[in-house]
């Protein structure tokens, strides 16, 4: 009696003095490895900023609820160094908040740091002064980037560690990420990019996190870097070292939307699929991206042409509800593949073909207990297949589980979640959430065409948007004046072309204040060209050119330098065939419009008289503002 409890006290001795939640992470071929015990873990990403910390409790429950063990984010730079040297952890960007929240749900983390993010978020999470810094290239071995993203690595390593959220502290960080698939553009970066994954590696070990970092999609990650996959499917994936764990870190639970795209949808049968095969096939860590998408607030879509919604069509949608069936059979998945976690661990799969697009894997744990994962990937015959001596009918496309090699607890064809948890019926985007469109709850103000005096500036040329801009604004207005000197009958005017090259995202054209075209480039390629037959007056004629952006570009090789605006302006005479190329003329510049300048977008405007209200709404106008507020 005496002996226990003398036991006992040297147990608690010993937690209070080095914190009973102390964690190694390590890793093997087989899995991440926390205080010594391979584990198979479920991930999901949440990123901070597209939601309220308010609500970051009940979302972290929802995921926690859906079987996730793990929470996945992104740290987007631009938002927490707006300026050089000048740091923003608040409200929605409060990271440390976020990873405590995570903590107290009691998940863990995977933090990608980056700090290229891509993201679908402006500039790929870079800060735009970045980008105005003499000689600087980004991504590559260039001393100046490097220097500036070794120090925001460090910076946040640091922000953790003080908080004391590494796992080896007793966090829930057990995974960072440096970089962000850099090997789908390392091609267009040469030897320097070769030298750039080489030192990113460095720099990453060199800060001592003491949990394992990774680089997805980067097939030459340097050890002990772990290089994960990122796709819709990634069982055919396999790490560049037998002493590495596959692991995937973005697998799309749907995918994003932009302006002119239809709204995005992966069923749900697919992704159970895709994420069934993976285990099947020797994964034990998988990351839903996103499982919870969110809203791009402000001005954070990435570009070109990312809407503000970030749904992603993920399990639990953009207000946070549940989305069924897709979180209840996910979920039901999460459990059937927890069930056989002892085996997964265990061994690697032992394959068995069962017939055409049929086969089997077996995880043993002695040479008579198994779990086993059967697998149908014809994309539409059915099947029966005989395992084990029992039969067992296969879904096309489809994987049952088998944690007793013998009884199917899932399949992943098979949806038997709930349809909808609130006993309201929707269907893809929710009726729940619209609120009245009636048109007397909206109020407008009615924006001037071409520049004020207040704000503009004269150049020769062209000017390039965002190193004129510097992202304080979409909007740039290009204005100049077209002189017809050759006289023109009363009543007459004269007609001409006017053809416009734009390196995007999109442009309204206005000729003596009158809209005469809209031109727009869509996401994949942002760049169009605008040629409009367009009337004109004797003597000055005003051309007004309101080009306009919509996030700026957050992927592909050297997207920093891909730029915007208009860059050709060319009149074409209809009767002398002759051109005149206005490019290089004199142009007026306004860097935003003038809603933007008398503040319409802020919160104490809101009840503004500058706002007008009223039952008929101006609708076929070039330039209104619109307002409505709403609650669901
Ligand atoms: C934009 O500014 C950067 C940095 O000042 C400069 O290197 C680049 O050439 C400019 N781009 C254009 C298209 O003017
Ligand atoms: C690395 O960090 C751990 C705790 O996180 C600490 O114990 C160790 O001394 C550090 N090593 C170096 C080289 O800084
Ligand atoms: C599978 O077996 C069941 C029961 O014997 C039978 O009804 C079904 O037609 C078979 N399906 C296929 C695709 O062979
Ligand atoms: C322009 O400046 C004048 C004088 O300072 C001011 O009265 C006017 O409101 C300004 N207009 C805009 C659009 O800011
Ligand atoms: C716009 O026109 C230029 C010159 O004719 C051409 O080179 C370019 O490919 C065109 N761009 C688009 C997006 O059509
Ligand atoms: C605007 O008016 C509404 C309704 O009267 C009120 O609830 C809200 O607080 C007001 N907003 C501001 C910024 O004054
Ligand atoms: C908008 O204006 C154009 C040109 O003035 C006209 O052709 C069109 O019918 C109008 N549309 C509506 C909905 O009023
Ligand atoms: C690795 C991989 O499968 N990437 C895919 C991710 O999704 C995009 C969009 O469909 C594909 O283009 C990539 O190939």
């Amino acid at each position: 009696m005496g002996n226990k409890d003398l036991v006992l006290l040297v147990l608690i001795a010993v937690c209070v003095f080095e914190g009973c939640y102390c964690k190694t992470v390590t890793y093997d071929h087989r899995a991440l490895v926390i205080d010594g015990k391979r584990r198979v873990l479920q991930s999901g990403s949440i990123h901070y900023p597209r939601s309220m910390p308010e609500v970051w409790p009940e979302i972290i429950r929802k995921s926690k609820e859906g079987g996730l063990d793990v929470i996945e984010t992104y740290v987007f730079w631009n938002n927490h160094e707006p300026v050089r040297g000048e740091y923003y952890f608040e409200g929605r960007f409060d990271l440390v908040r976020f990873v405590k929240t995570v903590q107290e749900a009691g998940l863990l983390v995977h933090l990608r740091i980056g700090p290229y993010a891509c993201a679908e978020w402006n500039y790929g999470g870079f800060p735009v002064w970045l980008h105005f810094i003499p000689g600087i290239q980004f991504r590559t071995t260039n001393d100046l980037f490097k220097n500036e993203m070794k120090r925001f690595l460090a910076k946040i390593v640091s922000l953790m560690k003080d908080a004391d959220l590494f796992a080896s502290q007793g966090g829930p960080i057990i995974l960072a990420q440096v970089e962000n698939e850099y090997g789908n553009v390392e091609w267009a970066y040469g030897v320097g990019g070769e030298l750039y994954v080489k030192w990113a590696a460095e720099t990453a070990v060199s800060l001592n996190t003491s949990v394992p970092w990774v680089m997805c999609q980067q097939e030459d990650a340097p050890d002990p870097i772990i290089n994960t996959c990122n796709g819709f499917y990634c069982d055919r994936f396999t790490p560049n070292s037998p002493s590495k764990p596959k692991m995937w870190t973005e697998n799309y639970s749907g995918w994003f939307l932009a302006f002119g795209n239809a709204i995005p949808y992966r069923p749900v049968e697919d992704l159970a699929f895709s994420v069934a095969r993976f285990f099947e096939t020797g994964g034990t860590f998988q990351n839903y991206y996103m499982y919870f998408g969110g809203t791009n607030f402000e001005r954070t879509a990435g570009g070109p042409l990312v809407a503000t919604s970030y749904d992603y069509d993920a399990p639990i949608d953009e207000y946070g509800f549940i989305r069924q069936p897709k979180w209840g059979h996910l979920r039901d998945l999460h459990k059937a593949i927890k069930q056989c976690e002892e085996f997964l661990i265990s061994s690697d799969p032992t394959y068995l073909q069962l017939g055409k697009n049929l086969e089997a894997h077996i995880y043993y744990r002695t040479s008579n207990k198994c779990a086993a994962f059967l697998a149908n990937f014809d994309s539409s015959l059915d099947a029966n297949v005989t395992f084990n001596g029992n039969s067992y009918f296969l879904p096309a496309w489809s994987v049952s589980i088998l944690p007793d090699c013998k009884n199917v607890i899932f399949n992943t064809a098979k949806v038997v979640s709930q349809r909808n948890l609130h006993g309201v019926s929707f269907s893809g985007t929710t009726s729940v959430n619209e609120f009245s469109l009636a048109s007397s709850a909206w109020s407008w103000y009615k924006e001037e065409v071409g520049v004020s005096s207040n704000h503009s500036f004269i150049k020769p040329g062209l000017l390039e948007q965002i190193n004129t801009t510097k992202d304080n604004s979409d909007y740039l207005w290009y204005t100049t004046s077209i002189n017809v000197k050759e006289s023109i009958a009363p009543g007459q005017e004269k007609e001409a072309f006017l053809h416009i090259g734009s390196l995007g995202h999109a442009a309204l054209v206005f000729v003596n204040k009158r809209l005469v075209g809209f031109g727009f480039g869509n996401h994949e390629d942002a760049s169009f060209n605008l040629s409009e037959k367009i009337s004109l007056n004797q003597g000055d004629n005003t051309l007004d050119i309101l080009s306009m952006m919509v996030g700026l570009q957050n992927y592909g090789p050297w997207f920093d330098i891909a730029g915007a605006g208009i860059y050709s302006v060319i009149l074409a005479d209809l009767k002398k065939s002759s051109k005149d190329d206005l490019s290089s003329g004199v142009w007026t510049y306004q860097v935003g419009v003038e809603g933007e300048y008398i503040g319409l977008d802020k919160i104490s405007l809101a009840n503004s008289s500058l706002w007008i209200q009223g039952n008929r709404l101006p609708i076929n106008r070039s330039l209104i503002w619109y307002k409505v507020s709403g609650c669901r």
